[in-house]
């Protein structure tokens, strides 16, 4: 598999000219700085998503911490912060390949049988991924005002990420709703 790199050499060669696509290649370099710096906002930030995904889950629906709700016992409560983790990577992959295969193959596939076999809550994890949305949203547009990051690309670069990022966390919920 040849990357954009070497498909520009080997064009440019098949023909005897220098390498003439340098516009299309810094757009790929740029396009790859915003993907790099979307993640880094998302993973440097990710255990800050989670918790408070799992927590403001927990304080609008309180009987899932009561008995027999989908976090009642620390090792429920685990599993869930765990989902939480394991979600917030996969779309990190998504984002920093800019397609969603990886995440809907390895992650996605099966989840919402899972749930339903195990009873864990799907309109509660569906509640859980939009706070996570959010939350990631604002500091792919690092719009979070308490976390300020210093970036490669210029501020704002990745705005036109975000609803790309948005849309795999609607992905998410579509799969397990
Ligand atoms: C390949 C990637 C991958 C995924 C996606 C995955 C999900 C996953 N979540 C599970 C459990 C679980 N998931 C939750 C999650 C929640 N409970 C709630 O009430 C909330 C709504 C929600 C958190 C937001 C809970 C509580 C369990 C344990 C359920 C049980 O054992 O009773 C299980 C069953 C096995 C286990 O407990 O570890 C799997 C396989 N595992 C993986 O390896």
């Amino acid at each position: 598999m040849l990357d954009k790199f070497s498909r520009s050499v080997v064009a440019a060669d098949s023909s005897g000219k220098f390498v003439e696509d340098l516009e299309g290649l810094k757009g790929f370099i740029s396009d790859g700085n915003k993907r790099l710096d979307a993640v880094n906002f998302i993973a440097s930030n990710a255990s800050c998503i989670v918790s408070d995904a799992v927590a403001g889950m927990c304080c609008e629906s309180e009987g899932l911490t009561a008995p027999g709700g989908g976090v009642y016992t620390t090792r429920k409560m685990a599993a869930c912060l765990r989902d939480g983790d394991i979600v917030l990577r996969y779309i990190s992959y998504a984002v920093l390949a800019g397609d969603a295969s990886v995440l809907n193959d390895r992650c996605l596939n099966g989840l919402k049988e899972t749930y339903a076999a195990l009873g864990v809550p799907a309109g509660n994890a569906a509640r859980a991924v939009g706070i996570m949305k959010a939350a990631a949203v604002a500091f792919v547009n690092n719009t979070a005002s308490q976390r300020k990051m210093t970036v490669t690309e210029q501020s704002g670069a990745c705005n036109a990420l975000a609803s790309e990022v948005a849309g795999y966390f609607d992905a998410v919920v579509n799969a397990i709703s």
